[in-house]
């Protein structure tokens, strides 16, 4: 098995008191409709730990003391039938030196090794998010156990929540995460130049656009999106997670473009806004210019030691500042800063992490603080600005208008890489770009 995953179990397992065990599943293919399941991807905690892409599996990893570590695989049988219609599985057999365990077994006898292995285990380590998962999972395994009392076996007496450890680890990224987000990163730049060229190019349907960006993706090596495309033209950017795309481009109106491409795992996301045909109006120009400049202020806080909170507190100040040049808010900054008078016009946080998940996982508060920054985390800084299509309060030209400019950026040790640069940024760089 590839050593990095091996690696990732071991930094797991020291952090666990003794007599625990681990249980991490990849998920199960999920129904769509008649016949058809949607696109499987093993759960990203289940992949950080394994490598393994397969479904129906359990990685079982126990640690008796400092010293013992045992590690254990469920995985789908051989069915030379069911790889016919389905595709090849690794099978029982080979699991075990191929993923680096101790043992392998069925999936179908999971039910009844499970007790075997976890006998005598004080804590069992899950991840609580998952819970609707393993519980019908787990409730046959200790009634297994509690049978059995009288032989002498111990049923572990906690179940513990895996994501706090767990995801502590996967928030700073290890250099060949960084490479593949790097990697995610760059496949991510070169769908969304693709998307510009295609509206440059007159296309004609959100649809076009995203088609556009996502065959980009497929080109240069991705294996899915990280999430789904968003390619909303006009009005439509004002809905955040706006993912139907099917509206005809409006000529006159802005595109936002938000898309990420994932990459052996690992997630790009990237936003951009673009002029339908390639040239600002005077409120497009300036609004775009104020996001632009608040996502400069919140890049410039992204450092190691700063608190989480820096950057998105330093695009509300920019933002506010800008609303009130434009005359689309009004009163003293600072009061308008406290009364969040901004998100009427800006709802969402100034990003969030990045890694296996295009939301990654881990905490952003500790003990009731913003957490600190420090090398090897991964954050999106997106600060936007949406003025909904019926807002009253503005006045007309203003409507409608829904921007949001992102970047992904790798906290270093001096302060931090944008991994996501090549694009067109500025209002003369795309004008140019789209001539
Ligand atoms: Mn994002």
């Amino acid at each position: 098995m590839n050593a990095v995953f091996l690696h990732n179990q071991n930094r797991l397992l020291a952090q666990l008191p003794e007599n625990s065990a681990v249980l991490v599943f990849s998920g199960r293919e999920q129904y769509r409709n008649r016949d058809v399941d949607y696109p499987f991807r093993v759960n990203s905690d289940f992949y950080w730990l394994s490598g393994f892409e397969e479904p129906e599996a359990t990685l079982v990893l126990v640690k008796r003391d400092e010293g013992t570590y045992n590690r254990h695989i469920f995985v789908r049988p051989k069915d030379r039938h069911a790889e016919i219609w389905t595709g090849y599985r690794l099978g029982v057999d080979a699991a075990a030196e191929v993923l680096g365990v101790d043992g392998a077994f069925s999936s179908e006898e999971r039910a009844a090794k499970l007790p075997e292995l976890i006998k005598g285990v004080h804590q069992v380590f899950v991840s609580f998010s998952e819970a609707d998962y393993w519980w019908p999972v787990l409730i046959p395994v200790w009634q297994g156990l509690k049978r059995h009392i009288r032989d002498g076996v111990d049923a572990p007496q906690g179940l513990q929540d895996l994501d706090g450890v767990l995801h502590e680890l996967r928030l700073i990224k290890q250099d060949w995460e960084v490479a593949r987000l790097r990697q995610a990163a760059a496949i991510t730049v070169q769908g969304h130049l693709a998307a510009m060229a295609a509206l440059a190019a007159g296309a004609p349907t959100e649809r076009a656009v995203q088609t556009a960006l996502e065959c980009a993706f497929f080109q240069a090596g991705a294996e899915r999106t990280a999430f789904n495309s968003i390619v909303a033209s006009g009005a439509n950017a004002c809905v955040l997670h706006y993912t139907e795309n099917r509206a005809s481009i409006d000529p006159h109106g802005l595109v936002l473009i938000d898309a990420g491409a994932e990459k052996d795992y690992y997630a790009g996301d990237i936003t951009t806004t673009l002029p339908a045909r390639g040239r600002f109006t005077p409120q497009q120009k300036a609004l775009y210019e104020l996001v632009l400049q608040a996502q400069q202020a919140a890049k410039a806080q992204i450092k190691p030691g700063q608190p989480y909170d820096a950057h998105h507190r330093a695009a509300v100040q920019a933002l506010t500042e800008g609303l009130v040049e434009l005359g689309l808010l009004r009163g003293e900054v600072s009061n308008l800063i406290e009364q969040k008078a901004y998100e009427r016009f800006f709802m969402h946080k100034t990003g969030h992490w990045l890694g296996l998940d295009v939301h990654d996982v881990g905490r952003y508060r500790v003990d009731g603080r913003w957490r600190t920054l420090v090398p090897g985390m991964v954050l999106t800084v997106e600060p936007g600005l949406y003025i909904a299509a019926d807002d009253q309060q503005v006045a007309p030209q203003w409507r409608g208008i829904g921007i949001r400019i992102e970047d992904d950026l790798l906290v270093t040790e001096t302060g931090h890489e944008v991994l996501t640069e090549g694009l067109p940024r500025t209002v003369a760089e795309i004008e140019a770009a789209m001539a």
